[in-house]
């Protein structure tokens, strides 16, 4: 029997990165972002295991996702799995002094890049009444930060979303799940200081953050539980974080 296929955005980093290596002998692979290259190499690697399908994409053009979709070679055109993960924080500074372009990067990456995607992949799993969809929230999402303005917001947005799915397609045989890390180093840091590579550094000094390997194993819990259970949300943080009280500062 064929494998089933799963697409992965964000694929070229991170936990996108290492859920194609975990994944790879259970699925056959989509691995969508924009950097090709890295792609490439990846599908290079895990070549002896499955099939893949590197798909250079910017989730945030949706009349891309959608093309890219729709012109997914025959193997790959029923996807089963499908892996929301493309995303990004950009700077930590107040609300009243950061970048409004950030805010709009992070607001058509994390948002409006998981609803074209969603909405492009969607249609066919509801056809085939079968399917999964993960999509990669945070607890930022959850716990809100200072600095964590828009990014925990965007996060928010895809833990609703999520329920909201799930309301909609209630009765039918597909599954979906927020699942939202905590501290994990990656080029998380590097992207959101825009490549100070030094205060990305400094983020994981002294403790050990999760690795994009934890959320891939996290990722292959879920896909291998039976079909009956769907985890609305999952939350994994290292154990050396926790939440902190919420401040009182004179003002
Ligand atoms: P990385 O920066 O290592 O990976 C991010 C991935 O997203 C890259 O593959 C990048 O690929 C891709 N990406 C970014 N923008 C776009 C775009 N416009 N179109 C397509 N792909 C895009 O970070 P992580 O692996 O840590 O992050 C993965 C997800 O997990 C994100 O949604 C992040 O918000 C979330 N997260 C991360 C946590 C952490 O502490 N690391 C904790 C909680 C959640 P490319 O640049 O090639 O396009
Ligand atoms: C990433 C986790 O706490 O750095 O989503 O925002 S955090």
């Amino acid at each position: 029997m064929m494998k089933p296929v799963a697409l992965i955005t964000g694929a070229s980093s991170g936990f996108g990165e290492a859920s194609a290596r975990l994944l790879a002998p259970h699925y056959r692979l989509i691995l969508a972002a924009r950097r090709l290259e890295r792609l490439t190499h990846l599908q290079e690697e895990l070549q002896a295991l499955t099939e893949v399908y590197p798909l250079e994409l910017d989730v945030r053009h949706q009349a891309d996702v959608s093309k890219a979709i729709d012109s997914l070679p025959d193997s790959f055109s029923a996807i089963d799995l499908l892996i929301n993960n493309a995303g990004l924080a950009l700077g930590l500074e107040g609300a009243w002094e950061c970048d409004l372009e950030d805010w709009e990067r992070m607001v058509d990456t994390n948002i409006k890049g998981v609803l074209y995607c969603t909405r492009a992949i969607l249609p066919q799993m509801v056809e085939r009444n079968c399917g999964y969809i993960i999509n990669i929230g945070s607890i930022a999402g959850n716990w809100p930060y200072a600095g964590g303005n828009v990014y925990g917001a965007t996060k928010a947005f895809i833990e609703q979303f999520s329920r909201n799915l799930r309301c909609d397609l209630a009765g039918k045989r597909i599954r979906v799940t927020t699942l939202k890390p905590g501290m994990a180093e990656s080029e998380f840091s590097l992207v959101r200081f825009k490549g100070d590579e030094e205060r990305a550094k400094k983020v994981y000094e002294g403790i050990e953050p999760l690795t994009p390997e934890d959320i891939a194993a996290t990722i292959l819990y879920l896909v291998s539980l039976p079909e009956r259970i769907n985890v609305n949300e999952i939350e994994v943080m290292p154990l050396c974080q926790s939440f902190g009280r919420t401040t009182i500062t004179p003002v």
